[in-house]
């Protein structure tokens, strides 16, 4: 923990929304009151019926509900666009930068993005599409993706986005799971000057489903890549929206009607569909997109995270929109062609406030100022990052180089499960300390426990939970209830366990130290151990895989993979090669191992657990720090993992 701490710029200070005695004003009326703080604050949404109930809430795990406003009804399409059109009908809701610099940019007015959703939303009808429909959206970072899901939650249609890096496999899990059965794609996708064969991956996930109940693929053409065609099945997108009419009445949604599902790896079994729901949710990303970007009419605001995460969801649409705002969205990936793409961008479209991931600060960072260099980021107000602890190398670093040394930057701790930032600072109201999350937001009860189960009090290190509820958290996993409560609830009593660790310091600031499950995060990206075994495992040469993470430069985290051939199975280099591929063809390319060792034996405790802790340190080349080994049924196993890992480096 660095003892540096910056002081609110006093300009912040004096014009953001929120100064520190607000802050703390607010925070307190959201605890000490939450029922009469949230009702208020959902007032900056449209309802079609006014809520009379605000919160009903048991965290106990024999009567686990989480209910908010749930006899109100609105839609969040409409409050994301129609609301707006009155007095914002021409004003720039999306900006598009295409992969290639210099290509064309598109705009979107609020009256235009409507338009367009509109349009769909009547093509996904025509399809047959109902409200409570899953619908499968796989798309490249394409105005299209945003506009396919706020199509879905104008007519009801529950929206399920797969990450545009996934692989098949993963695709045809997130099918299987939701009952799917339209799917809108693109023909290929583009990053970094390579095409991504997004068509070609739906089609395989469609002879990996087990029950594949889909009926339809909707296809963009964007790159006009060639591509099968199923006369049967697939439909071209164009050609749909051709017909349709610009007017959709958006429908009636119960708060508690589920909008969409983002699936997100746990550290066992497959990938779990958090649910979130409507009213809570939307209340809470608007709010906090306002208050924590300290975002003003007018301002033009990028979140460069890729929509099929959660911080797209809820920070690159449904925040940013529900409050009017104007967004730049890029195809591509910040450092293409060079490592200046990220600055000119931002320079280009005259972009006040950015909200990205620590690993690509880092990326930048590793070609020292070039990633700056020509240009005049004057335009910058407010700097953010989400999904992983920024070091304070990185912090220092981006803060000089993109803000000029005044920007704030905003560490953002949260998860999918949450659904907004839950613990952050405001550029107005709070001191930062690089490498801290800082405080709460309105409304969050953060608590430390130790290993008893009983509540830290004051500076100290424990797990993470959220001791009452917040209206954007997940409601269930999707067609597994009993997982929900086992996973967030069954930890610690009458508590969300955030499955993180952290410590708090004597200014009340915590500090995320990390998963404490067998969760990585590669680049910001959240992969399960189990997940990477298993796909390791599925390969008929693999007898058995365990997988751990090592320290990585840029990404964070990077996968180590421990794998045991089968009996009669001969160790190669080719095969080595072979299986980094395999894990990226089964899972994704953001998937793909740094090392993989040969290990004729994994340390076990006698009932058979695979000892990660033994695994980890000697991946680390930490081989005096392996800890106790003697509940080992063989505790020779080590010394052979050891002498092969000095082989390999
Ligand atoms: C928003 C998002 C969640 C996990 C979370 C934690 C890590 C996120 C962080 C952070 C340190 C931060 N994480 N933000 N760690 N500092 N500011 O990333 O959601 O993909 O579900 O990941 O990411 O470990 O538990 P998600």
């Amino acid at each position: 923990m660095s003892r540096e701490r910056i002081a609110v710029g006093e300009t912040y200070r004096e014009q953001a929304l929120i100064n520190n005695e607000r802050y703390l004003d607010m925070y307190q009326r959201s605890i000490d009151s939450p029922e009469t703080f949230w009702a208020e604050q959902a007032q900056r949404l449209n309802w079609r019926k006014p809520f009379t109930q605000v919160k009903d809430v048991s965290f106990a795990k024999e009567d686990l509900h989480i209910r908010w406003f749930e006899d109100g009804e609105l839609n969040a399409c409409e409050n994301c666009l129609d609301r707006h059109l009155p007095e914002r009908a021409d004003q720039i809701a999306l900006i598009w930068e295409p992969d290639e610099e210099g290509a064309e940019v598109v705009r979107y007015t609020y009256a235009q993005l409507h338009e367009e959703v509109c349009k769909l939303a009547n093509g996904l009808k025509a399809m047959g599409v109902k409200k409570g429909d899953v619908v499968t959206i796989y798309l490249p970072m394409v105005p299209l993706i945003s506009i396919s899901m706020l199509a879905c939650a104008r007519i009801g249609a529950i929206h399920s986005v797969v990450f545009g890096g996934f692989s098949p496999e993963a695709i045809a899990g997130r099918i299987d799971d939701g009952h799917s059965r339209i799917v809108i794609t693109a023909d290929e996708g583009k990053r970094g000057g390579k095409s991504v064969p997004l068509k070609h991956n739906v089609d395989n996930a469609l002879e990996h489903c087990q029950h594949s109940e889909v009926e339809k693929i909707l296809v963009l053409r964007h790159t006009q890549g060639n591509i099968d065609w199923h006369e049967q099945r697939d439909v071209d997108l164009a050609e749909l929206l051709k017909e349709q009419s610009p007017d959709c009445p958006a429908e009636t949604m119960n708060a508690e009607d589920p909008l969409f599902i983002l699936y997100t790896s746990g550290s066992t079994g497959k990938p779990k569909g958090v649910l979130h729901t409507t009213g809570g949710y939307l209340t809470y990303v608007s709010l906090s997109h306002e208050t924590v970007f300290d975002y003003k009419a007018g301002e033009t605001y990028w979140c460069m995270a890729d929509i099929g995460w959660i911080t797209g969801h809820s920070y690159a649409v449904y925040g940013p929109l529900a409050n009017a705002a104007t967004l730049v969205m890029y195809e591509g990936v910040p450092n293409y062609p060079d490592c200046g793409r990220m600055a000119r961008l931002i320079e280009k479209h005259q972009i006040n406030i950015v909200y990205t991931a620590p690993t690509a600060i880092r990326a930048l960072m590793a070609d020292g100022d070039t990633a700056v260099e020509g240009t005049d980021l004057s335009c910058i107000r407010i700097l953010a990052t989400a999904g992983e602890p920024i070091n304070p190398e990185a912090w220092r670093w981006f803060h000089d180089k993109f803000g000029n040394n005044t920007a704030p930057i905003l560490d953002t701790w949260w998860q999918t499960e949450t659904g907004g930032m839950m613990i952050t600072p405001m550029p107005g109201a709070t001191d930062l300390k690089p490498g801290s999350a800082t405080r709460p937001f309105f409304g969050v009860q953060p608590a430390l426990m130790d290993n008893d189960g009983n509540e830290i009090q004051g500076a100290g290190e424990g797990s993470l939970v959220i001791k009452d509820s917040w209206p954007s958290q997940m409601r269930t996993i999707y067609g597994d209830h009993q997982r929900f409560i086992d996973t967030y609830f069954s930890t610690f009593e009458n508590c969300y366990f955030s499955s993180d660790g952290a410590k708090r310091d004597e200014d009340g600031y915590y500090w995320i130290t990390g998963r404490m499950d067998d969760v990585l995060n590669v680049a910001g990206h959240r992969m399960g151990t189990a997940e990477i075994e298993s796909a390791l495992v599925a390969h008929k040469t693999v007898a058995e895989a365990a997988v751990v993470g090592i320290p990585h430069d840029i990404k964070g985290q990077g996968i180590y993979v421990y794998a045991t051939l089968a009996a009669d199975v001969e160790a190669s280099e080719e095969l080595r090669k072979e299986l980094r591929n395999w894990v990226r063809q089964e899972i994704g390319p953001i998937a793909t191992p740094e090392a993989i060792q040969w290990a004729p034996g994994l340390p076990k405790t006698r009932s058979g657990k695979i000892m990660r802790r033994v695994l980890r340190k000697i991946a680390c080349e930490e081989y005096d720090q392996l800890g106790d080994t003697s509940t080992l049924a063989d505790p020779h196993v080590v010394d052979d993992l050891i002498a092969e890992h000095k082989a390999l480096a």
